[in-house]
């Protein structure tokens, strides 16, 4: 694994629990952590359990005794490593968005096909039960003809002004702000339930356009280390609108300036037979509403998706008894390990990344140019 902060933690400890709740074949052996900083790595890899460091990725790359490569680096690298790492024949998983730009994202997507190497982007929230559950409400016509998909990603710890302009506030470094940081997952979840988008009208904004320099200390906090300021290039607010191929309306939001939303990434669908509502500050619980439940009592209710129903919720405790954030990880990366063992790609890959790319790319020049852009398909 190339990287080892926030996501580092949450891989490692996935990769952990894996054998520990599923019965699989596979059982991942952490065998290196990579980081510039020898010391620091060091201690990482004490910490969460990796049996040896690295401090050159491409080193790391080289070595035979690594099949897979996992990438939770900040975003501009995540293509120059996951293009070589696909060269050498390692199967990659990277953390979102899949790349800066488009033209990176599709080379990415084009080595992995070529040299045939599992792949997959980390779009994590899909792999909540709820979520999952939902997907198949949906696929069995639960909720009929989908009208609305109406989605909210909300956060707030760069609100004050004298937060740092970090690397996730740099256009060269993370391609962009809130849209590609948390409107990826929001978009993500949308393409997995309701399909696919063809076109979308956006604005972003900046609210504060200047940040002292300085750096991250630990998971979303940061200090500054000067009084020098520097330009925020990316978007702290992102609104959208899209029509998806099947007519659904779709509206999102992503901010980091919703003061007292924490992570507050939710969704509600409206179909002609029923709707959900989904919070992931209450993962476990789905709000559910079917136009044929018996008037009277009818109305929106809380199900509590810990049940055997409810995808991957059985591999851990008796129902009633609540799993976590770490467990969407634990889910995506059993799925990624499974792919391998059994030669079959699993979903999101980095078809997904790219398509997910050709959005965030679409809401930015629509944003840009103040008007509705077609979204392309990616081939
Ligand atoms: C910061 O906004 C962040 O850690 C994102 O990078 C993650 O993708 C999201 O799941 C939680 O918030």
């Amino acid at each position: 694994m190339i990287g080892y902060q926030f996501m580092g933690k949450a891989h490692s400890h996935a990769y952990r629990d894996i054998p520990f709740f599923f019965s699989t074949k596979a059982k991942p052996i952490l065998k290196a952590l990579c980081g510039r900083n020898k010391e620091a790595v060091e201690e990482a890899a004490e910490t969460m359990g990796w049996e040896s460091v690295e401090t050159d990725w491409r080193e790391l790359i080289k070595r035979d005794d690594i099949d897979v490569i996992d990438i939770v680096t900040p975003n501009h690298t995540h293509a120059e490593i996951a293009i070589a790492a696909a060269k050498a024949g390692k199967h990659i998983i990277t953390e979102k968005p899949l790349a800066l730009t488009v033209e990176e994202a599709k080379e990415m997507k084009e080595a992995v096909e070529q040299h045939q190497v599992i792949h997959m982007i980390c779009h994590n929230y899909r792999f909540v039960p709820a979520i999952q559950y939902t997907k198949q409400l949906i696929d069995q016509g639960r909720l009929g003809k989908i009208f609305h998909f109406r989605a909210n990603y909300l956060q707030d710890f760069i609100i004050d002004p004298n937060f740092p302009l970090i690397w996730r506030l740099k256009k060269e470094v993370s391609g962009s702000g809130s849209l590609g940081d948390i409107g990826a997952h929001s978009i993500d979840l949308a393409r997995f339930l309701v399909g696919e988008m063809d076109e979308v009208v956006a604005m972003t904004e900046t609210f504060i356009k200047e940040r002292p320099l300085g750096e991250m200390s630990g998971g979303l906090k940061a200090e500054a280390n000067s009084q020098e300021l520097g330009e925020v290039t990316v978007d702290d607010a992102v609104a959208f609108m899209v029509r998806f191929d099947s007519g659904t309306f779709g509206t999102f939001e992503a901010t980091r300036f919703a003061t007292g939303n924490r992570n507050r990434n939710t969704f509600e669908i409206n179909g002609e037979k029923g709707s959900v509502r989904w919070d992931m500050e209450n993962m476990n619980h789905l709000d559910v509403y079917f136009t044929d439940d018996e008037k009277g009592t009818q109305g929106f209710r809380r199900v509590l998706c810990t049940e055997e129903e409810h995808p991957y919720a059985e591999a851990y405790w008796p129902a009633g008894h609540i799993i976590g954030y770490e467990h969407t990880f634990i889910h995506l990366l059993y799925e990624f390990c499974e792919s391998i063992i059994n030669k079959k790609q699993a979903k999101p890959d980095f078809h997904d990344g790219y398509q997910n790319q050709l959005i965030l790319d679409a809401i930015q020049k629509s944003a840009t140019h103040k008007r509705w852009e077609k979204i392309p398909k990616a081939d």
